[in-house]
């Protein structure tokens, strides 16, 4: 393995020296500065946004990656994305690639991920270009890459981990088709579920877990896509310099003057209340053009020409619900009552989806109460009616979502019962430190808690206990154990998310601050709890902190949380009045949103909270994750400026933090790179000793010592000898000895050839 020092510092940070936080940054910038994006911890590849395309993707990239093993060629998320592979592979071990990181970073991507891309042929063409230029490379007649497009377009590490798998698994007409429509469910999914942010122009507003289902010769046959929390605030109100789903924007700027017609559209956007963040187009992305791929990639997946119309309708809907305009208005008796200002658009609504437009006023306006066998009318104001408007059009909008992805489920979805092997692919949002930090933030950060458990319990615990159990003396390395944390926010019966239902199902007058009461009462002493008046925080003063707020010590960092919203967020009620006029359109897509509405289903049950449902998603990626073999990225946004060639220590280092990077090197460190099972070592490598070579009887662990022993230019400090196992400090006598292999292998063949040329 090409070693370091000097220029372009170290290709795995386990060989970092000295080993501190400051070495650590001062190292990803000397490679970030060399454009060296990629870094290794061990098996762990840290990534730095480049913010600009490097010539280091594409089919010859991929083609020289699949042939070597990890430590070979420098660092890369090919090589990842290969280990990960050839061990689902050929080691029948079912692997997940987990993807984290602040927005921005770099997991899902976006450059080229809207520009126009070759149709139908791309995996295959890929593939074809791949194998091609794999020939010519060992010809040695390698093609300048400058030369060469650039068919890998979408550069970040979810993308580029799944068309590293596309281009290098399996083939045939059935593959490909099914490699297709993996890949296009991308631009599917991110016209809904991506957005313009202040911090990224593509920002995914929804965590994503895709299983990819392979046979047992590595072809895959399917996949299973999970989404999580779709960002629904957006739909109805976006932040100055923002956007909403880039649907809308698509929507307005593709549809030829037909369709816009059908769906009662201007191609203006300043046309709609709910595209209200003051930007309508974002620096080299085409929404027409964008808008044609969708519609192409959602045929390519399977829907129908109707279906496709009618998520058109319902996404030109949510759009005109927005316009609707309510006004305050005096019932005789004087009591506040809202009706609707012009009823031109609600009537165009009821058109388009067949609806009574006088039901649907009467909806918007007011509610059903219903006592026993009675039931009451009562109007709402129009702040009541403003609200309930703006939780229809999330509602309809975060269910067509769903909808979505079940209907690209349905396409993808694997029907042979035959044994399979999964490759799961996690993308999911970062820790979020927001200035104002809401429910939203507090779900996503219980999240990569979550996650941070898994890392921390199946990369630096099993490491450590692996050691012991092999009795190898093991210098132990301290680490934060975060499930106290993970235990204060979920915990079934004490945990927040437990009171915070509990307070949203008690009867009585409920609201943010008695929430907020119940939590500072129970957890005032806890550690990584603090209020205004639990007695941490008066210990440590603060005045920053409002009296509406919390604080959580996570892993990653002190935030505090506005309770403001919490209990609504989390009850995320919609008025049996809307769900039920909702069930009643004539629209087929519409009605199957709210099932609910059905006065046949219609039962007494609450549905779970937003918080309950959170929580069980995650509980069950949990168990998914668990099960798998894990591999990892870590992505590093280098600035906040979106520049290429920049990087801010302070920015990295908090992010380095974030991540665990020392902690995680130290422990690797402490240990050893590598480690074997004796007797697949001894077959490995016992023809480098003549003790062992060509015959050995005695035991396998005496035998991989004599294997080693024989070794002179090794140091006895580089091996241990566990209990079932030999462990390897570094990659780099783990190279020597393949090397030594490979120039026996190739003496043994000279003498074979000998010995058969003297017996003709
Ligand atoms: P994210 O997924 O981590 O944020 P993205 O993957 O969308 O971040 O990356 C943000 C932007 O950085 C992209 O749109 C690209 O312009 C650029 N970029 C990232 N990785 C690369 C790369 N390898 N090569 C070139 N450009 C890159 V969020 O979804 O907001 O959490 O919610
Ligand atoms: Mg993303």
């Amino acid at each position: 393995m090409p070693l370091l020092e000097g220029t372009i510092g170290v290709e795995d940070l386990i060989l970092l020296e000295p080993l501190d936080e400051e070495s650590l940054i001062k190292n990803l910038q000397l490679r970030y500065e060399k454009k060296e994006i990629y870094t290794y911890i061990g098996n762990v590849v840290i990534s730095m946004n480049p913010y600009q395309q490097l010539p280091i993707y594409g089919p010859e990239f991929i083609a020289k990656y699949r042939d070597y093993t990890f430590y070979e060629l420098k660092p890369h998320i090919y090589a990842l994305a290969n280990v990960a592979y050839q061990s689902l592979k050929e080691r029948d071990r079912d692997q997940c690639i987990l993807i984290t990181g602040e927005s921005g970073a770099g997991k899902t991507g976006h450059e080229g991920a809207f520009r126009r891309q070759k149709r139908l042929s791309d995996p295959l063409e890929l593939e074809l270009q791949a194998a091609l230029s794999h020939l010519m490379w060992v010809l040695g007649t390698k093609p300048r890459s400058s030369t060469r497009r650039n068919l890998v377009s979408k550069n970040q590490a979810s993308k580029l981990v799944m068309s590293y798998v596309a281009a290098v698994c399996g083939k045939g007409e059935q593959v490909n088709s099914v490699k297709e429509q993996l890949l296009q469910s991308n631009p599917v999914l991110e016209a809904f579920g991506n957005a313009k942010t202040i911090r990224n122009d593509n920002s995914s507003r929804f965590g994503k877990y895709m299983d990819i289902e392979f046979d047992f010769k590595g072809s895959p046959l399917g996949g299973v896509i999970t989404n999580y929390l779709l960002e629904k605030s957006r739909v109805v109100k976006q932040l100055k310099g923002e956007r909403n789903f880039h649907i809308f924007y698509q929507l307005l700027a593709g549809a030829d003057t037909e369709l816009l017609k059908a769906l009662k559209l201007e191609d203006d956007t300043r046309a709609y209340a709910y595209l209200n963040g003051g930007v309508s187009k974002v620096d080299g992305m085409d929404d027409a053009s964008n808008f044609r791929d969708v519609q192409h990639a959602m045929s390519v997946i399977g829907f129908s020409e109707e279906e496709i119309r009618q998520v058109l309708e319902v996404t030109a809907l949510v759009l005109k619900l927005g316009n609707v305009r309510l006004m305050d208005e005096f019932q005789a008796n004087g009591i506040a009552a809202s009706g609707i200002c012009d009823g031109k658009g609600i009537q165009e609504i009821g058109e388009m989806v067949g609806l009574n437009s006088g039901e649907l006023e009467r909806a918007l306006c007011s509610r059903t109460m219903e006592t026993g066998k009675e039931k009451v009318v009562t109007g709402l104001n129009l702040i009541q009616a403003q609200y309930a408007r703006d939780a229809l059009a999330k509602n309809i909008y975060s269910r067509l979502f769903d909808w979505i992805v079940n209907r690209i489920n349905e396409s993808i979805k694997v029907g042979t019962v035959e044994k399979r092997k999964v490759m799961g692919v996690l993308d999911i949002y970062g820790f979020e430190i927001l200035e104002d930090n809401s429910f939203e933030q507090f779900v996503i950060n219980y999240c990569n808690e979550k996650l941070q458990q898994v890392f921390i319990e199946l990369t630096l615990k099993e490491e450590q206990e692996e050691y012991k159990r092999e009795g190898i003396p093991w210098t132990k390395v301290e680490y934060f154990d975060n499930s106290i944390i993970c235990n204060l926010i979920e915990h079934s019966q004490r945990g927040i998310l437990a009171m915070l239902d509990e307070e949203c199902l008690r009867p009585g007058v409920v609201s943010d601050s008695t929430f907020l009461a119940k939590l500072n009462q129970l957890f005032s002493k806890h550690s990584h709890y603090e209020s205004k008046v639990s007695q941490n925080a008066q210990r440590q003063y603060d005045r920053t902190m409002g009296l509406n707020c919390f604080r959580i010590c996570h892993y990653a960092g002190k935030v505090t949380y506005n309770v403001t919203g919490f209990i609504d967020k989390n009850n995320d009620l919609l008025f049996r009045d809307l769900s039920q006029t909702m069930w009643k359109a004539q629209h087929p897509l519409l009605q199957s949103l709210f099932p609910e509405g059905n006065p046949k289903e219609a039962s007494l049950k609450r549905p779970p909270t937003a918080g309950t449902q959170f929580k069980n998603s995650v509980a069950i990626l949990m168990k998914n994750l668990y099960s798998k073999n894990p591999n990892y990225i870590r992505c590093i946004k280098p600035n906040d400026q979106k520049q290429q060639g920049r990087f801010t220590s302070e920015l990295v280092l908090v992010q380095a933090r974030y991540l665990g990077l020392l902690e995680n090197v130290r422990v690797r460190r402490a240990g050893y790179a590598f480690r074997q099972g004796y007797k697949p070592f001894l077959e490995r490598y016992r023809l480098l000793s003549r003790s062992t070579w060509p015959r050995w009887n005695g035991d396998d662990r005496e035998g991989v010592e004599k294997v080693l022993g024989s070794q002179e230019d090794l140091s006895s400090e580089e091996v241990a000898y566990g209990m079932t196992k030999i462990f390897i400090r570094s990659p780099k006598t783990l190279f020597y000895l393949e090397e030594q292999r490979r120039l026996r292998l190739q003496q043994l063949a000279t003498l074979i050839q000998k010995v058969y040329r003297g017996w003709r």
